[in-house]
């Protein structure tokens, strides 16, 4: 579907199945701005950010990087792609209640390298009440079932937050306990995207990702906005976020 021409449709997708993808969302010149602001960050700001807002392969030498988080508080570009341009309407178009912009990140699956993604609701890491938040996830490459596209369970999001626990994945450290029900794999569905596309999704709407198996790029950008009535369980938050960063450090991953 396209943006903004079935915004109708849209919506509609996103409230019954939890996730919609809106295909051409940015065009190749837009694009190329996006692809130049991020080579820029990865040169010039990651060598300098916080342990804990850059997951690399290599944490040593801080190379080859899995993930970047909090960007819009490190980069102008990044935090107005976040809070104001098209993405950000987007958002504020298929949310029923007023949006807070909540994190601009970076997720890469290196070639043969990069990691899956465990299955997961994005609410789960959130903390937040009532759990009412959507991502935007933005491909910069052709994303496929080879180099890792995400898999949507469609209508979880309707089905409440499934239990989950510690996974050994940087980066996604929890992951759905019992996942892979016959009603999950009955309703997986691979979002296969070209560079440009974007999906949006709710915060309770089971998703994972199978490692990078290709020789190519699978860079992707991800826009998280809470709704403005909820709100974050702080001190649990805080004290997960320490608790993880403690046991990164103690393990050597960050
Ligand atoms: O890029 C990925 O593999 C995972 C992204 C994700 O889980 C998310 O944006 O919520």
């Amino acid at each position: 579907m396209k943006w903004p021409q079935q915004k109708d449709d849209i919506r509609a997708s996103f409230q019954r199945d939890g996730f919609v993808i809106v295909r051409n969302f940015l065009d190749e010149g837009a694009l190329n701005t996006v692809r130049t602001n991020l080579q820029r960050y990865v040169d010039e700001t990651v060598p300098n950010l916080p342990d804990m807002d850059v997951f690399c392969e290599d944490p040593e030498e801080r190379r080859q990087i899995r993930m970047l988080s909090r960007m819009e508080k490190h980069n102008a570009f990044f935090a107005q792609m976040l809070k104001e341009g098209a993405v950000a309407e987007l958002a504020r178009d298929l949310s029923s209640t007023k949006l807070k912009p909540h994190d601009a990140a970076f997720f890469n699956k290196l070639p043969k390298i990069g990691d899956q993604t465990p299955p997961h609701q994005d609410g789960f890491y959130f903390l937040l009440e009532p759990c009412e938040a959507l991502t935007i996830w933005l491909a910069l490459d052709t994303v496929d079932r080879e180099n890792g596209c995400i898999y949507y369970v469609r209508g979880s999001h309707q089905r409440g937050m499934r239990p989950h626990s510690r996974t050994r994945v940087l980066g996604f450290s929890q992951g759905i306990i019992d996942y892979g029900t016959a009603e999950d794999v009955e309703a997986e569905e691979a979002a296969c995207l070209a560079p440009g596309d974007v999906i949006v999704h709710h915060a309770l709407t089971i998703h994972r990702a199978d490692p990078n198996r290709s020789s190519r790029l699978r860079r992707a950008l991800g826009f998280v906005y809470f709704s403005a009535d909820s709100v974050v369980n702080e001190a649990a938050s805080e004290q997960y976020q320490q608790q993880l960063n403690d046991e990164w450090h103690a393990e050597g991953k960050i």
